[in-house]
């Protein structure tokens, strides 16, 4: 599958460029193209620069803004954010128009944060615009949520979060989900590498995206996830994750590949790396809730049969017993066996439903504060009233 991904934001241009990092690796390891096109779409121009693997032309880095955010982003105000997009948007619309190779690609992939200002409020608006335009190829959003600690000490993280979540959920055909939280959970030090989040981020899109491109007969698999699949998956609300798990480099003496022992020894590894995909998931929530699920696994050809895909797929029958399954197979690498996975259609997402919920507390108190400022203004005003003015 190719997609043409573009970020919005500090946050969203990041893992764009990252997903142009997993270009290179992919033509360079497997000679395959995964995104014919990406674009970094920001209102601060440092942030552009920053970036290593986007083209750096104006075409593909573009600036959006410019009397609004003067070059520094928009501090976090989201509807500043949107108003730009608004205003902005046939800047982005022209320059995606003349990617050489958009016609390859076969949907798009726009990335932002939840909780800043220029991404959060630019993303459902551009994917509005897009999806006017290029009817025939589904608009997919990943969305990158904040923090704990920045939702703790600062509600406009909560604001944010929840407006753009209302605004991406009703217009994008599907939208992934990441916590960040999620990725730090384990090893803290994360907290502070971001650039390591953001690889983590991508990962699951490697394979998914490269299965259906080989060309090579060898790498094809008995069951191919193309694009089809994927599309036919991608709905609403959806999460991924990735797993692995090592296999053993030699089989048990005097075994042969057959032995009903090599058979679940490699069973029971595809279970792990299935246990370590949805442990690892992008953001918690019930595998009961998804209506589509999409899983392929990774493995040397001798490794890969039918009874491995079918433990896989009962396994996760038993924990999502309502959801259309699909799967499929990749014949690659050595002595690892890998699985990627998409929970799509979650008919209840527990984080989401804690912002809404969080947000319709805070609005009576962010008016109750507005119109307080208000009547201190005219208070002051009415002090002042007998100074003579000079305009
Ligand atoms: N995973 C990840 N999260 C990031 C990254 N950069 C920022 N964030 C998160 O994104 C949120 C802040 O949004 P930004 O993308 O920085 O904001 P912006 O869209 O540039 O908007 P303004 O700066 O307000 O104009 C916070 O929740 C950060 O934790 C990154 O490179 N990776
Ligand atoms: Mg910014």
């Amino acid at each position: 599958m190719k997609l043409v991904v573009i970020g919005f934001g500090q946050c969203g241009c990041r893992v764009a460029d990252e997903f142009a990092r997993l270009n290179s690796r992919a033509r360079s390891q497997r000679g395959i193209e995964i995104t014919p096109g990406v674009f970094a779409v920001n209102t601060d121009s440092a942030d552009l620069s920053g970036l290593t693997s986007i083209k750096s032309d104006y075409r593909h880095r573009i600036l959006i803004g410019g009397r609004k955010a003067g070059g520094h982003g928009v501090g976090k105000i989201n509807e500043l954010g949107a108003e730009i997009a608004k205003e902005d948007g046939d800047k982005i619309i022209d320059a995606i128009r003349s990617a050489k190779r958009l016609f390859e690609s076969d949907a798009f992939l726009l990335v932002s944060s939840a909780a800043g200002g220029t991404g959060s409020g630019a993303i459902p608006v551009i994917t509005q615009m897009i999806k006017e335009r290029y009817r025939d190829k589904p608009v997919y959003n990943l969305i990158i949520l904040p923090f704990e600690h920045e939702e703790a000490t600062e509600e406009r993280t909560l604001y944010n979060s929840a407006l753009c979540l209302k605004a991406v959920g009703s217009v994008a055909d599907a939208v992934i989900l990441i916590d960040n939280q999620r990725y730090i959970r384990k090893d803290f030090s994360l907290r502070n590498n971001l650039t390591k989040i953001n690889q983590l981020i991508v990962e699951p899109f490697y394979d998914l995206l490269c299965a259906g491109e080989e060309k090579k007969a060898k790498y094809i698999g008995a069951k191919i996830v193309d694009a089809g699949d994927i599309i036919q998956t991608l709905t609403g609300w959806t999460v991924v994750g990735y797993g692995k798990s090592e296999l053993p480099m030699f089989t048990l003496p005097f075994t042969k590949k057959s032995d009903f022992r090599s058979k679940s020894i490699e069973t029971h590894k595809g279970i792990q790396a299935m246990d370590e995909a949805m442990i690892e998931i992008s953001l918690k929530c019930n595998p009961a809730d998804a209506t589509r699920i999409l899983y392929l696994v990774k493995a040397p050809a001798k490794e890969i049969n039918m009874d491995l895909i079918k433990e896989i797929g009962d396994y996760l029958r038993s924990i999502s017993p309502t959801a259309t399954i699909r799967n499929g197979d990749y014949p690659r690498e050595k002595g690892l066996l890998e699985v990627t996975i998409i929970l799509s259609g979650l008919s209840d997402v527990e984080k989401i439903r804690g912002y809404y919920g969080r947000m319709i507390t805070l609005i009576p108190e962010f008016k109750r504060r507005e119109q307080e400022v208000e009547s201190r203004l005219q208070a002051l005003d009415e002090v002042g009233k007998d100074i003579p003015s000079l305009l």
